[in-house]
């Protein structure tokens, strides 16, 4: 079962899964379809494999739904997707981010436990973010065992439904991994988030807002990394322990936006100075961490994952998929995925 699998992370998880390994079983995708779900991201995979992809939708904070979809599928690995995941949103309304990350978190090991009892065949694998670790000066990178410090209401509850996997582990015997992330970019990621959204600001010719000084930095990851990442860990990882996952690939934001203005400047035909023209600084976000900057080499010694795919390339896929997809676009900004949804899944 993938929590979030109609999510950014968890749509291209299970694409991935499903497409490029050897995994025969059957995904069920539970997911609550928030604002930030969409089932039309997977809708290609439901008809291409009817028989081994199910979307079930369902609360991860709702016991009875949650252990029903458990016992009906009799499912022997979660991986947990499911969250709010947007800081800008936890400092708007931090309630929601507490109720989904943390109690949701607790619900779905609480169920799992009870299904599973003692059994060691099963796993829970929990996806997290680097965000959890704080803030980093110009120096430094966060490893596995830097100390929480989160910041944010959406880091803070990331950071407690971590807390929570490893008590599982420790006090239950529960078959746990996790992983931290970088931040990720790709295709089917939601237009509120700096990339996407500039992508779109820059299509439509309006100002792109920039938080504070726009020297924060952000480490990037290419979304189908992250996928093989969680897949490997899943496969080889040691039950309890933590995986850092980054893409090696620190950048500051203003610098990062003009990339994007050139790159979406070549994609439409149109001159970069147009679109550089249009950055503008705002009002920072408030406690906004400085830099992120994640240590991966347990992953890739361990495990031997590594970052794939080169920047310059994956922004330039990113930025093709969204000019060609202006109906996914449309969809997802307006709401209109809901009647879609209705007109899809009502049978479920
Ligand atoms: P997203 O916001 O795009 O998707 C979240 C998904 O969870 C949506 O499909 C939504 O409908 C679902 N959901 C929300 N509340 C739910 C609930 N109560 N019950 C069931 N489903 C619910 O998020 P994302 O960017 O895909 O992130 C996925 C996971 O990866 C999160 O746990 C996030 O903390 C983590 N993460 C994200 C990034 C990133 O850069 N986006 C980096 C590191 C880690
Ligand atoms: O309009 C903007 N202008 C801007 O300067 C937006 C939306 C963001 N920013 C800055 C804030 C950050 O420094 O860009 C950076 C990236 O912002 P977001 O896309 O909101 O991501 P971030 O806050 O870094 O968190 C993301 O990565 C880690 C995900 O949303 C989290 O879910 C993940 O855990």
């Amino acid at each position: 079962m993938v929590t979030g699998g109609a999510g950014f992370i968890g749509a291209n998880f299970i694409r991935y899964v499903l497409t490029k390994t050897d995994f025969t079983g059957r995904i069920i995708n539970f997911d609550k379809l928030t604002y930030a779900g969409n089932p039309e991201n997977l809708a290609d995979i439901a008809d291409q494999y009817p028989a081994r992809y199910v979307l079930e939708q369902g609360d991860i904070c709702d016991p009875k739904r949650v252990a029903d979809v458990l016992q009906k599928y009799q499912v022997d690995a979660v991986a947990h997707f499911a969250a709010e995941s947007h800081v800008d949103r936890s400092i708007l309304g931090p309630g929601e981010f507490v109720r989904t990350n943390i109690e949701g978190t607790f619900t779905l090991l609480e169920a799992v436990r009870d299904l599973w009892k003692d059994r060691k065949d099963v796993l829970f694998h929990h996806v997290s973010t680097d965000e959890v670790y704080g803030s980093l000066g110009q120096e430094g990178y966060f490893t596995e065992t830097t100390p929480y410090d989160p910041r944010s209401p959406y880091s803070a509850s990331k950071a407690a439904s971590d807390h929570l996997v490893s008590a599982y582990f420790h006090t239950y015997g529960l078959a746990v991994t996790k992983s931290n992330c970088s931040n990720n970019y790709g295709p089917y990621h939601f237009p509120e988030k700096l990339i996407p959204l500039m992508i779109l600001k820059l299509q439509k010719g309006e100002t792109l807002p920039v938080y504070g000084d726009g020297k924060n930095i952000r480490d990037w990851l290419y979304v189908e990394d992250h996928a093989e990442a969680i897949w490997t860990v899943m496969t080889k990882g040691v039950l309890g322990e933590t995986y850092n996952v980054g893409g090696e690939n620190e950048w500051e934001n203003l610098k990062l936006v003009q990339v994007l203005c050139e790159k979406t400047a070549v994609a439409l035909g149109r001159p970069a100075q147009e679109f550089l023209s249009l950055i503008r600084f705002v009002p920072d976000r408030p406690g906004h961490d400085r830099r992120y900057a994640i240590d991966c080499s347990k992953i890739k010694k361990e495990l031997g994952w590594k970052p794939r795919t080169e920047f310059s390339q994956g922004l330039e896929k990113t930025v093709a998929w969204y000019l060609a997809n202006p109906e996914w676009v449309q969809n997802v900004v307006s709401g209109a995925y809901k009647t879609w949804l209705e007109r899809n899944y009502s049978a479920r």
